[in-house]
């Protein structure tokens, strides 16, 4: 990584080593795997948006899905512990729950971390929200496109984005590639989740649509 660049992340690379180790300690060896590949993949994309951010994401992608193996009983108890607030859908999606539970529980159980880029990171890692930032669309990405991800559609969008050679363009058509990768991704999503029929949580909705609507306004400007 560059010297030159300056980390927004008061941690280094010991506190980082410490947290991969204890993050990863309960997990399957699927979501081990997958998690120390977010972390490398949120690093490659913020080398191309955000360098500063590094450390950051790289904390963010450590801490994601800490509790995604948990069943909902447990993450409804952890809710009630931690006085989370929760809604029907939180239930009736038990694969957004964990996005909720994991950024609860950073203050507790990792406060070195608890900075909002890396927990407003990891609660958006699954559904996004209207006006995401950079920050949160680089972890969601991340997640998405991992080197260990085998399902067709997390080819297909990793593909997408990697053929492009993002490295030789401009910032400006990097952020539209950003875009245009993200939208392909929410599609293939609810596309996946009508054929599942299983509910689609309104923060999935509304981050297309706000992906759309910049979008257009690009278009007009250009
Ligand atoms: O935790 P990971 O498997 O690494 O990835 P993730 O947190 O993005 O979760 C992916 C799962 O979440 C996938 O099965 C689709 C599901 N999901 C994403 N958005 C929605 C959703 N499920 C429902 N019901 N509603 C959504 O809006
Ligand atoms: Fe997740
Ligand atoms: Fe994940």
């Amino acid at each position: 990584m560059d010297s030159e660049i300056i980390q927004t992340a008061p941690w280094g690379e010991e506190e980082l080593n410490g947290l991969r180790i204890r993050a990863v300690a309960g997990m399957s060896g699927k979501r081990m795997v997958h998690t120390l590949e977010v972390e490398r993949m949120a690093a490659r994309l913020c080398t191309l948006f955000c360098p500063e951010e590094t450390n950051m994401l790289r904390a963010a992608a450590l801490l994601h899905d800490i509790t995604k193996e948990m069943k909902t009983p447990e993450q409804l108890a952890l809710c009630a512990e931690y006085g989370v607030d929760r809604t029907r859908g939180d239930e009736l999606a038990p694969k957004c729950f964990h996005a909720v539970t994991a950024a609860a529980l950073i203050p507790h159980l990792y406060p070195a971390f608890a900075h909002p880029t890396v927990i407003n990171a990891v609660r958006w890692h699954t559904t996004g929200h209207a006006g995401m930032t950079l920050t949160e669309k680089l972890i969601y990405l991340a997640d998405y496109i991992d080197e260990s991800r085998t399902f067709p559609d997390c080819v297909t969008l990793r593909t997408m984005f990697w053929s492009r050679n993002p490295e030789r363009m401009s910032m400006p058509e990097r952020l539209e590639l950003l875009r245009a990768v993200l939208i392909t991704s929410y599609d293939m999503t609810i596309t996946g989740l009508i054929n599942d029929e299983v509910p689609i949580s309104p923060d999935t909705i509304l981050a297309r649509n706000e992906l759309l609507y910049e979008q257009a306004e690009a278009e007009t400007n250009h």
